[in-house]
């Protein structure tokens, strides 16, 4: 019997039609982030990576110019189902014949060939202002006492902003544009104040006048980074109250909070509130390590909480992790075939169901039920969703990855 209509009917019986979360999920959008292919390197300068993140591993075949990172997304696409956003942060703005210009100056000529490289890929674009790995980036930025820091920034997210705009001119679609900075200090702070207020009049700076149509501003928090453990500027309450009271989105990461505070349940909250948010999909190990994302029950229950909430037109979802230990291409092509599987298998939730068991107090059955739910054959619609979307559906995909290892990385 063919698997997948057995799976069908399997799932049938509780309601469930596997077609149509499969039609659904091909329209939900996930941003893919350029910066795993070549460890948050960019190409506007040769410094390190700063900010208080980082990068761990030297697996050999890192991208380092345009070209290479493009064909490695490329090749990944080719490996992940489902729509896709092009993720793009300013550090990649691409110079041509010897051209160079700082961050405050760039403009959208930098990033033609992004928009060339989603068009070619029918894919929108997001973008991120750079305000890391830059001489001027030396612990505060945005929320800098220093004026002439503090307006360098600015006018860096102004550029932002203009970029942004030409991005979703160029691909017809909205373009999400993330406001996060590392800024904070590394020990006891004698004024937390005064660099927030800082901090909030430049993001008004940066956000004076831009077309709403076009561009989707979001605030990114976080709750600490490597050498600036004492104090975060951009902190959860500051993000949230920032968008909330700008009328912009807030951006949970989910490598942003306390060990134990999880972002799945964090998601209804804001729903109830904003009407749109956005999300970067990662996985913290102790940390905000970064960590390639896996099938794992916190990415289950995020992709649930939106599902569940009718809320995938409100919810940006967007990937943020970077692992250098192994091959970039394959941690890329993991991550973002979980996130699909993740989105798939919460739209197979009976969700409806499981709503009713919990009004009515049924806690009994609702375990029952959960538990049942977690062993249908999941697989076999995961492998249709695949070959539907024209992609590799089991395991040989890593195959490609191997033989892409062996022709092009290994030859860098
Ligand atoms: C850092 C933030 C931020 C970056 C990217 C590269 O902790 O998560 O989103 O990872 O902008
Ligand atoms: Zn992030």
């Amino acid at each position: 019997m063919n698997q997948y209509l057995y799976a069908k009917e399997k799932y049938a019986k509780l309601g469930i039609d596997t077609d149509a979360a499969i039609a659904k999920l091909k329209n939900v959008p996930v941003s893919i982030h350029c910066w795993q292919g070549d460890d948050v390197n960019g190409f506007d300068s040769e410094g390190p990576l700063t900010g208080g993140i980082q990068t761990t591993g030297n697996y050999p075949g890192r991208a380092t110019t345009p070209e290479q990172l493009m064909a490695d997304m490329e090749k990944m696409f080719s490996l992940v189902p489902g729509a896709k956003k092009v993720n793009v942060h300013a550090c990649y703005a691409i110079f041509e014949d010897g051209e160079y210009a700082d961050r405050d100056k760039l403009e959208p000529k930098h990033f033609k060939k992004w928009v060339e490289f989603a068009k070619k890929h029918n894919a929108g674009l997001d973008f991120n202002p750079t305000f890391f790995s830059h001489p001027m980036a030396n612990g505060l930025t945005l929320s800098s006492p220093d004026e002439k820091v503090r307006k360098f920034w600015v006018e860096h997210g102004r550029a932002c902003v203009r970029i942004s705009e030409y991005f979703a001119k160029e691909t017809g679609v909205p373009c999400v544009m993330n406001i996060w900075t590392g800024d904070g200090l590394k020990d006891v702070p004698a004024d937390r104040k005064a660099p927030r207020e800082r901090y909030a009049k430049s993001i008004d700076e940066i956000l004076e006048g831009y077309n709403k149509e076009l561009v989707k501003p979001c605030v990114e928090s976080k709750v600490f980074g490597i050498g600036v453990e004492s104090y975060t500027v951009g902190s959860a309450e500051f993000a949230l109250t920032y968008a909330a009271t700008r009328n912009i989105l807030p951006l949970m990461d989910n490598g942003h909070y306390h060990p134990t505070e999880v972002v799945s349940d964090k998601i209804s909250s804001l729903l109830c509130f904003f009407p749109e948010i956005a999300l970067h999909v990662t996985r913290p190990i102790r940390w905000d390590s970064d960590h390639v994302v896996l099938f794992d029950d916190e990415t289950k229950e995020i992709a649930k909480e939106i599902v569940r909430n009718d809320a995938l037109e409100r919810v940006y979802i967007a990937l943020d992790y970077f692992d250098a230990s192994i091959n970039r291409i394959s941690a890329w092509t993991v991550g973002a075939r979980n996130m699909q599987k993740a989105l798939l298998y919460a739209l197979l939730e009976p969700s409806a169901d499981f709503k009713a068991l919990q009004e009515s107090g049924n806690y009994t059955k609702l375990m029952v039920m959960q538990e049942e739910y977690k062993t249908l054959p999941f697989g076999e619609v995961w492998e249709e969703y695949c070959r539907s979307c024209g992609v590799v559906a089991g395991a040989e995909w890593f195959d490609e990855i191997v033989e892409y290892e062996a022709n092009v990385l290994s030859k860098r």
